[in-house]
């Protein structure tokens, strides 16, 4: 990915463990890598097409004399997520010297560096009950409201057969691609809050909900938790899943099975009609 870069800009704030630290501050550098495509801005040579390093450099001097952090950690990390937010970047790396660290002993300078990007997750999207059109649309502006996630696709939805066994209406299934700053984790406690705020109650594993939201691929991580599987762990097997999902994000890879959804769709639809 193409760079802009801002190399050891001067900030004068009071981040600090120590309370000479916040009370006297000190000079602090920072540096940044945007990373962006600047093809567009290079062609047309108009800065509304790039970011402007100028606003940046700005924004960043100001947030880190308004705001003060214990930990040059928990300073990155804000700096970093803001400007994602705010300026139109996929990645940042953001380095934070702090040359004067009051340590007692001769030293160059200490530093915390973190890279923060947008990360592609797929979602799948139901509802068997109320107005289930209307549940999976106020899921999905929920959703989008939180400025840690941008909604980037929506499949059309479509009218399903209850899957797994229990009896009960059909179906209304989708599947949504999203870029979130949140971790796998803080992306399912959002989904969570989501779920209750549309009057999610579990009464029976598998049965009939207002909203279910399912995490079905992160990048391409693998996530192990007793609370949190990705991918899904059965995605694979499931039309009302894929068919959706092949709509809008058909080169997705499933890490596991080192395969495209565009193949495990294809290959689902080919076990269905063998088993018919
Ligand atoms: N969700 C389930 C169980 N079965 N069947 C369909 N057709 N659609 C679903 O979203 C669904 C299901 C558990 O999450
Ligand atoms: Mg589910
Ligand atoms: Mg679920």
């Amino acid at each position: 990915m193409d760079k802009i870069e801002i190399r050891d800009l001067e900030v004068y704030a009071h981040h600090g463990v120590l309370e000479e630290e916040t009370a006297l501050g000190q000079k602090f550098l920072i540096s940044l890598e945007l990373g962006l495509d600047t093809r567009k801005a290079g062609k047309t040579d108009v800065l509304e097409n790039s970011v402007s390093y100028a606003e940046v450099v700005h924004f960043v001097n100001q947030y880190l004399q308004e705001y003060t952090f214990k930990l040059l950690e928990a300073a990155v990390e804000h700096v970093a997520e803001e400007i994602l937010i705010r300026f139109p970047v996929e990645e940042v790396k953001v380095e934070l010297k702090k040359p004067w660290a009051p340590i007692l002993l001769p030293m160059d300078t200490v530093a915390v560096s973190i890279k923060r990007k947008w990360n592609m997750v797929c979602l799948s999207i139901g509802s068997n009950m109320g107005d289930t059109k209307k549940n999976l649309e106020d899921a999905i502006k929920m959703l989008s409201d939180n400025p840690k996630i941008r909604v980037e696709k929506v499949s059309g939805f479509i009218v399903t057969k209850p899957y797994g066994g229990v009896e009960q209406d059909d179906f209304l299934n989708g599947a949504l691609l999203i870029k979130t700053l949140l971790s796998p984790n803080e992306l399912l406690e959002v989904i969570g809050v989501i779920e209750q705020a549309l009057k999610r109650e579990r009464l029976i594993h598998w049965g009939p909900r207002t909203i279910d939201l399912d995490i079905l691929l992160y990048e391409e991580e693998v996530v192990r938790e007793p609370n949190l599987i990705i991918p899904h762990i059965e995605m694979h097997l499931r039309d009302f899943v894929l068919r959706p999902l092949v709509q809008i994000a058909p080169w997705a890879k499933h890490p596991l099975l080192q395969k495209t959804v565009f193949q495990l769709f294809l290959e689902l639809q080919q076990k269905e009609s063998n088993d018919k």
